[in-house]
């Protein structure tokens, strides 16, 4: 299924009246918007291959019909969604959840949607069909060798398969951990990891990095062997100068102070990128900016003030992806808004007056301080994000376009009703 550009363009003309007004309000609110514009039309946000069928819970799973069964049909329904917003333009693959067969078919496939391909993700959580060792006791900490071993050839055959499709970078997260005191030696533990993190780190091309992605608990409900920032960082500390920790927002204890971590991590040189979601009990996977849009915005804040102050690229410097479940809605109407939350946090974060920021630190004038970051997150940005698509061919509304188009419903007659995508 393609979106034909001339459905775009008449949904375009439709409410280009409204948004100019919007716009020419939004202009005069906080004058430069050309900068910002171009550093939205830039900015670009990977769609996890597992976020595009109904996940469910593990209660039960309701899928809502059309899912992708294969992974060209996951690469359309990227397609799909980044000719909507055009900031969508990368697919984050997991491994064996999606298995390439023909390469180079997958590539051109990718190609003629505009996408690249991102991190890709390897799985050591899960036995797969003829595995002869089980994880049940954990992987690359596994006090059994052969279990170890199986975990880093893995990894290292999921690197062999990014350069394949020509992705730069492997996301490594383990469940490994434990559920009961006792049951393992911590530093052992961390030793067996640390051994076989290296040995997937040998085997990364020159240009690749590696994200190490921390998570305080799940599966595991004592010990999790890499289960927070600083443990994430203290294993890329060692490894070497393409180890970078990632951040997941769902994966902190209750009321972690992200945007701190975030902070430190960048000036460390450490912070890789970040999968994006939200959640108020614990990995929850929501729609980004769904419950905290100003802890969203107050991450941003400190990546556009940490990303400046060290020059560096926003749009591609750091790992920007999605990392979502579905349980009640459409997965593309979903992946839709979190792109949009994450774009309006972004912007919101360029409004922040910096020198003005800097001057109420520096005379510890707590209140201008607040003013300041409240200000910039309390703008309807909304305008300025619509026109960075408007300008790049994309749709002004793309979750009311996908409607207007019945997509799902195209999708559904496509691939049928009862269809069930690999992944979570
Ligand atoms: C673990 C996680 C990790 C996995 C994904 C499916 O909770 O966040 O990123 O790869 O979920
Ligand atoms: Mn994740
Ligand atoms: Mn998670």
């Amino acid at each position: 299924m393609l979106i034909e550009s001339n459905k775009i363009t008449s949904h375009n003309d439709e409410l280009f009246k409204a948004h100019k007004n919007k716009l020419v309000f939004t202009a005069s609110e906080i004058g430069e918007t050309e900068n910002i514009i171009q550093k939205l039309i830039d900015f670009q946000i990977a769609i996890p291959s597992w976020a595009l069928g109904t996940g469910g819970t593990r209660f039960g799973r309701f899928p809502g019909g059309g899912e992708p069964r294969s992974l060209e049909e996951k690469i359309e329904d990227v397609g799909l969604l980044h000719a909507l917003n055009n900031a969508s333009g990368a697919i984050s693959l997991h491994i064996p959840w999606d298995i390439p067969t023909d390469y180079q078919a997958i590539k051109v496939l990718a190609a003629q949607h505009n996408l690249k391909f991102d991190a890709v993700n390897s799985n050591t959580f899960q036995n797969q069909v003829n595995q002869t060792h089980s994880y049940k006791f954990g992987s690359l900490q596994n006090v059994n060798k052969a279990v170890r071993k199986q975990a880093i050839e893995h990894n290292i055959e999921v690197i062999q398969q990014g350069i394949a499709l020509g992705s730069e970078s492997l996301t490594v997260w383990l469940a490994d951990g434990s559920c009961f005191p006792g049951q393992l030696n911590f530093r052992k533990a961390y030793q067996n990891t640390l051994e076989s993190l290296e040995e997937i780190y040998a085997a990364l091309p020159s240009n690749w990095k590696m994200f190490l992605e921390y998570k305080c608990a799940e599966p595991n409900f004592y010990s999790t062997t890499v289960a927070d920032w600083g443990q994430s960082y203290s294993y890329v500390k060692k490894l070497g100068n393409k180890a970078f920790t990632l951040v997941d927002l769902g994966h902190h204890l209750p009321n972690a102070n992200i945007e701190q971590i975030v902070a430190l991590l960048l000036m460390e040189g450490k912070l890789g990128g970040f999968h994006f979601n939200d959640s108020k009990y614990g990995d929850d996977d929501l729609t980004a900016g769904a419950l905290k849009p100003y802890q969203l915005f107050l991450i941003f804040n400190e990546l556009v003030e940490g990303m400046d102050a060290k020059g560096m690229n926003h749009a591609t410097d750091l790992g920007w992806m999605i990392d979502a479940s579905h349980n009640v809605k459409d997965p593309m109407e979903d992946l839709l808004q979190s792109v949009e939350a994450i774009m309006i946090a972004y912007t919101q974060a360029l409004l922040v007056d910096r020198k003005a920021l800097e001057i109420a630190q520096n005379e510890n004038d707590v209140v201008r301080a607040q003013e300041i970051l409240q200000n910039a997150f309390r703008t309807d940005v909304r305008a300025l994000v619509a026109e960075a698509r408007l300008r790049s061919g994309a749709a002004l509304n793309p979750v009311g376009l996908y409607r207007d188009l019945a997509i799902r419903k195209g999708l559904i007659t496509e691939r049928g009703l009862k269809t069930v995508a690999t992944g979570l």
